[in-house]
């Protein structure tokens, strides 16, 4: 009876791992499928690379290795951002960038942040995008959320890890980017075009090293 009472009140106090449904899980214990496709700026010459990594106990990751670069490796997926609204992956960084700051352009560097990518409010625009980047901030408190300093108006960021704390640790993350968007743009998201990691160092010249690993897309319940 005690047993039964347990598994119910497990099932009760659950539902959101009992009932999620999971659009993309992606822990490249196979590699990095060729779904991953490298993304910058043609104007930046220096890319970040991206490469698989073991560590010591096996599991298998992206390392992101970054000096006076930037680019980003990411997917192209298209979703419903209220049907799947979680976001959840993990990082770990193995410095932060000294003089990174994300409110300045000259400090617009960031030891990892991921992208999501939507199209904007034009129709005959495809250029026409907005961005909301989730960060590792050098300064910016933890939950901020600040314009971009060089698009302000179609890439706004969210500091979800701030400063040295937890360099040298993974850090689990869990984010709502249907709610997140709205209160970034203050309006409705289109469908999800694309989700990037990117490693940026080309404003300050610095470097680092940075790794990603088990990213999920899934329903709320
Ligand atoms: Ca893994
Ligand atoms: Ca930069």
């Amino acid at each position: 009876m005690k047993l039964f009472a347990f598994f119910f009140l497990t099932l009760l106090l659950s539902p959101s791992l009992l009932m999620a449904e999971v659009l993309l899980k992606e822990d490249f214990e196979k590699g990095i499928s060729d779904r991953w496709v490298e993304r910058g700026f043609p104007s930046i010459r220096n890319k970040t690379r991206y490469e698989l990594f073991v560590e010591e106990n096996g599991n298998r990751c992206i390392r992101a290795i970054s000096n006076n670069s930037y680019s980003g490796k990411g997917i192209f997926i298209s979703f419903n951002a209220k049907k799947y609204p979680i976001l959840e992956w993990r990082w770990k960084i193995e410095n932060i960038i000294e003089k990174g700051d994300a409110r300045k352009k000259e400090g617009d560097d960031h030891a990892a942040k991921i992208y999501v990518i939507f199209p904007g409010r034009s129709s005959w625009n495809p250029l026409d995008k907005r961005l909301l980047i989730y960060f590792w901030a050098s300064r910016v408190p933890r939950g901020e959320i600040i314009p971009n300093a060089f698009e302000p108006e179609i890439a706004r960021m969210i500091a979800i890890q701030s400063g040295r704390e937890h360099v040298g640790e993974w850090k689990t993350e869990s984010v709502n980017i249907y709610e997140d968007y709205k209160r970034a743009f203050g309006e409705e998201p289109a469908e999800v075009e694309e989700i990037a990691f990117v490693v940026d160092t080309d404003n300050t010249g610095e470097s680092v090293v940075s790794y990603f690993d088990d990213l999920v897309i899934r329903t709320a319940e």
